[in-house]
């Protein structure tokens, strides 16, 4: 065999190996002889019984994902699966770490899984715009019911294996040496002689399905998929396994496949899967550089912000001393933390010792003296310089000589903050996104004096506390935010023009949104919209009026829409209309109508010209960095990649031309193409090296 597999003994029991790190994806170089050792092992008499393992750190994490969109090199994992089929030996899946994709459905043409106790076992291929291409749709609801295998696919939620065991997926579950017991389990399963059923022939979980229940749920999460195309094919697959005889559910799985991974929407999510970890690539942090170790954070202020990166540090298991100015502030943001574990708590998702144990891990004061053990502080404290600067004066003061000082701020001036301190090359930027115990989304903030090992200690940091991190430089709102305000500048002379907030909102669900715009500024309050332009002495006209009005979003029960009874469900609101009507007529602009495509225009095109502004100035290292933030800090939609991605698809040259046009119409900055952007409409891509 290669060294990608091999085959061992122990007696009478073979044992097949795959290495292929880090994860042991299903790679050519390992399918060609994993094929041929199975054929050898299968028709050698000597053989009593095949266990299929891994080495390293995890079973077979999937196919190979650099290899879609290539013709695919046989034998694919189908023919693999089909063998092992027909083996009339057991055969003996042994999985540790994460069987995933293409690893569990390779998994499934084993007569038999066994299972580390610490193991976990899915079919992420949702993530990535795709379903499981190699009849795990077929076999898995014969092994788990086609309702629970229905929720795993479509969700792509692996599975711990206590659970498996549980639902059947697994036969056993070993806490100990798996080899071993793997082998043990082999061989008494050799001598029990018991008949082998191949899954494909187990038929008992799928006999008697409820078609109709099936349905109901199916439709429930259709409505989930917003415009994803993946999930749809994920539950029509597993229908399938109930309605359709075995081979032409198979052939009907590798049709949707095909179909899917050939599609814009599994591209996008593909890029995003790579474009993730590549984020996680910064320049002059290699692996030389090590991170400091962090035993406690501090943080000050415990606001809606301070408190939500508390909890995501209780989460992490890192111990937090929480501070704030005074007792009732102190005790305000502690009421807040304990009602949010409360609710999970009450939704199940979090049992009471759970909460209990993150309670536990948070110190609250009022001194600063008691931040002197932290390893890190955060200020989440008033969006203002001043004020941030008299809070890291007396960090400054009190903190050990190596401990990092972080600031959340959303926008400003970090390297002026910096300067401010006796150590700038240990302070950087931790923007966390609200609420920030749940978005993924972290943009690390690199200073000019930013030592790199400070640097490397928030990187492994956010991957600690299971958040996605993306190193920016400093401007005003970094990437996200920068990008946001370019999204925002001509969305009121929309709706002066002529559209309605309802309209535009729409144009921005249906490209696949979370909310729009303005259900966002109802969402976030429009009172901070309004300070923020009265200190900087701007006005909109539209939002003014509103806040004027005491109409501040969802906290007033009313903004650019109403919120009957304290719901959250936005509905229009005539009196908002009237108002907007008002303005055009004031201003003499004939109201007209507003086509989506000059929405989008409008709005994300200008967002596109400052993504490549911010990649000319070296804000953002790589296009890719981009659609991560954009993906996990505001809801960009998975299905189109991220802004720059989707940019490309939409075509830079028709972002430039129209962007022209704009600019011709309104004269606003923001539609003025940059360089960089009318480079990539020459090539229609923008340059690899910026
Ligand atoms: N293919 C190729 N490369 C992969 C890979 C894969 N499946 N999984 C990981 N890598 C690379 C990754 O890019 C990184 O590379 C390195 O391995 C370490 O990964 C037919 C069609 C297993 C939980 O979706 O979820 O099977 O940056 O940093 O944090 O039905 O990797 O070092 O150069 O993520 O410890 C289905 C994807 C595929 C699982 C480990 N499987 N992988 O996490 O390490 S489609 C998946 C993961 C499929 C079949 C279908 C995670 C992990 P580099 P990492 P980690």
């Amino acid at each position: 065999m290669t060294e990608a597999v091999t085959i061992t003994r122990d007696g009478n029991i073979a044992v097949v190996t795959v290495d292929n790190p880090p994860v042991n994806a299903l790679s050519f170089h390992v399918r060609e002889p994993l094929l041929a050792a199975l054929e050898t092992l299968g028709g050698d008499a000597s053989v009593a019984a095949i266990v299929l393992g891994c080495a390293g750190r995890t079973f077979v994490a999937g196919a190979d994902i650099t290899e879609f969109g290539k013709p695919m090199r046989k034998p694919e994992l189908r023919d693999i699966i089909a063998v092992l089929e027909t083996i009339q030996k057991p055969t003996v899946a042994a999985i540790h770490g994460t069987a995933l994709g293409g690893g569990l459905e390779l998994t499934l043409g084993c007569h038999f899984r066994v299972a580390d106790v610490n193991a976990r076992l899915g079919l992420p291929e949702v993530k990535l715009g795709l379903l499981p291409g190699g009849g795990g749709t077929i076999r898995l609801p014969r092994l788990v019911g086609p309702e629970m295998a229905l929720k795993a696919i479509v969700s792509g939620t692996p599975m711990a294996a206590p659970e498996a065991l549980s639902v059947g997926l697994v036969d056993a579950v070993f806490d100990g040496d798996l080899l071993s017991n793997a082998i043990g389990f082999a061989r008494r399963k050799a001598a029990e002689g018991g008949s082998l059923v191949a899954v494909r022939d187990r038929s008992e979980r799928i006999a008697n399905a409820d078609l109709a229940r099936f349905d109901a749920e199916a439709a429930e999460l259709a409505r989930k998929a917003r415009g994803l195309e993946a999930p749809l094919a994920c539950a029509q697959s597993v229908r399938n396994a109930i309605t359709l005889p075995f081979d032409e559910a198979l052939a009907e799985e590798r049709a949707l496949f095909a179909k899917l991974v050939s599609g814009d929407q599994s591209r996008a999510q593909r890029h995003l899967f790579f474009a993730e970890r590549e984020a996680a690539k910064v320049a002059g942090i290699g692996k030389e550089v090590k991170p400091r170790p962090i035993a406690r954070i501090g943080i000050v202020g415990a606001g809606t912000m301070g408190g939500g990166i508390a909890m995501a540090f209780v989460n992490g298991a890192i111990p937090v001393t929480l501070l704030e100015m005074n007792r009732e502030a102190l005790d305000r943001g502690l009421a807040m933390i304990d009602k949010n574990y409360s609710i999970s708590v009450a939704r199940g998702s979090l049992t009471e010792s759970a909460k209990a144990k993150r309670m536990a891990g948070l110190t609250a004061t009022i001194n600063y003296a008691d931040l002197a053990d932290c390893d890190l502080v955060i200020e989440a404290v008033f969006e203002d310089m001043s004020v941030k600067k008299e809070v890291f004066g007396k960090l400054d003061a009190v903190l050990k000589p190596d401990a990092i000082l972080a600031t959340n701020t959303s926008y400003l001036d970090v390297n002026e903050i910096a300067a401010s301190v006796a150590r700038p090359e240990n302070l950087l930027g931790l923007h966390f996104f609200s609420p920030a115990n749940v978005m993924k989304l972290l943009e690390i903030v690199r200073g000019e004096q930013t030592a790199p090992e400070v640097l490397a200690t928030a990187l492994a940091l956010a991957k600690t506390i299971g958040k996605i991190p993306v190193v920016v430089g400093v401007c005003h709102g970094f990437v996200g935010n920068r990008m946001l305000s370019a999204r925002s500048r001509d969305a009121e002379a929309l709706l002066i023009e002529g559209a309605l907030p309802e309209q535009i909102d729409k144009v921005f669900t249906d490209f696949g949104w979370p909310m729009g715009p303005f259900q966002m500024y109802d969402l976030a309050g429009l009172d901070i919209g309004w300070r923020n332009r009265k200190a900087r002495g701007e006005t909109a006209a539209i939002a003014d009026a509103l806040c004027e009005q005491g109409r501040f979003g969802q906290k007033s029960g009313k903004g650019f829409y109403l919120y009957e009874g304290g719901s959250r469900i936005p509905l229009p609101d005539p009196h908002v209309r009237t108002l907007i009507e008002a303005i055009s007529a004031e201003r003499e602009i004939e109201r007209r109508p507003i086509s989506a495509a000059e929405i989008i225009e409008r709005t994300l095109y200008p967002m596109i010209n400052e993504g490549t502004k911010i990649l000319e100035e070296g804000i953002a290292a790589r296009a890719s960095d981009i659609d991560i933030v954009w993906v996990n800090g505001y809801g960009f939609p998975v299905g189109k990649g991220g802004p720059m991605f989707w940019a490309e698809l939409e075509g830079f040259g028709k972002i430039v031309e129209r962007l022209e046009h704009w600019h011709e119409q309104t004269a606003k900055d923001v539609f003025k193409p940059s360089r960089l952007l009318r480079r990539a409409a020459e090539t229609g891509k923008l340059p690899a090296n910026i």
